[in-house]
């Protein structure tokens, strides 16, 4: 059997029992995007302008919506303007981790009303699969999707071995699960999606345990599907677009020549 990796994005999104899994597979072939922007910033308007000038090259937006201090709904609003002018899908990053019950109002309600706007959100299974199930009655009737982090990118991160197992058991039993933050590929049971943060083209880490990557080592090699990047696109006197340009063709450079491998 052709692993998942080996197969193109379009072929797998085809395929694909999951709605919003299809979407993201048809976005990224018609982008020829396997770049999702980390857009970590502090206001309304650098949110909406970052979203804007990285809009054409992305195929996910990933919020930090808490960090921003003006947030209101017609943040929301506009994002999700900016989303249908330049075709990309919405990922809040909101590592839920509490118990099933719980997260079901942190996920639906709120000031952020998170389930209402982003396509993916994700979590820790820490505390079992009632989170994954609190947060299923939320999203799957909304379409929405779920991902594990089943690995970190940063320096003595604790999710590895048995507990990496085990999410990668929960996501594959679990249908509102469309995939992982994580490294790389990590089961051929189901075509579950890797999204992996901690990718940079120049530096190789930060002040703070961030560890940096190559597209080529997490896309070709480690068989992950889309990259995140955050400050190697918006740092101090980048030229956003043209970085974030740099960075899509380098993901889907790293992409062909992973279907490129016999
Ligand atoms: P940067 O490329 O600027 O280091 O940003 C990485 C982004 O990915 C941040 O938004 C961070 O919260 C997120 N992230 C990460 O760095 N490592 C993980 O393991 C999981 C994350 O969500």
């Amino acid at each position: 059997m052709v692993s998942f990796s080996q197969k193109t994005y379009a072929a797998r999104g085809q395929e694909h029992e999951h709605p919003l899994a299809k979407q993201l597979f048809a976005n990224m072939e018609r982008k020829k995007s396997n770049l999702s922007v980390a857009a970590d910033v502090a206001t309304k308007a650098e949110l909406l302008l970052l979203a804007d000038k990285v809009g054409p090259y992305i195929c996910v937006l990933k919020t930090h919506i808490d960090i921003v201090e003006d947030f209101d709904m017609d943040l929301v609003a506009q994002l999700q303007a900016l989303a249908e002018k330049h075709d990309f899908l919405i990922f809040e990053d909101r590592k839920f981790a509490d118990i099933g019950n719980t997260v079901k109002l942190q996920y639906g309600g709120g000031i952020y009303r998170i389930a209402d706007w982003a396509h993916f959100t994700n979590c820790h299974v820490i505390p079992g699969e009632g989170i994954i199930q609190g947060l299923a009655e939320v999203g799957m009737p909304k379409g929405r999707g779920l991902l594990l982090l089943a690995e970190m990118s940063s320096k003595g991160m604790l999710a590895t071995g048995a507990y990496t197992d085990k999410n990668v058991e929960m996501a594959v039993k679990n249908e509102f699960v469309v995939g992982f933050i994580g490294s790389r590929r990590f089961t051929e049971d189901r075509d579950l999606i890797t999204m992996t943060p901690g990718i940079g083209l120049h530096a190789s880490g930060d002040a703070l345990g961030q560890q940096y990557r190559t597209p080529e080592t997490i896309v070709t090699k480690n068989g992950s599907d889309i990259i995140i990047v955050g400050r190697g696109i918006y740092g101090p006197g980048k030229d956003v677009a043209a970085e974030a340009q740099r960075y899509r063709d380098a993901g889907w450079a790293a992409y062909e020549k992973r279907l490129a491998k016999d």
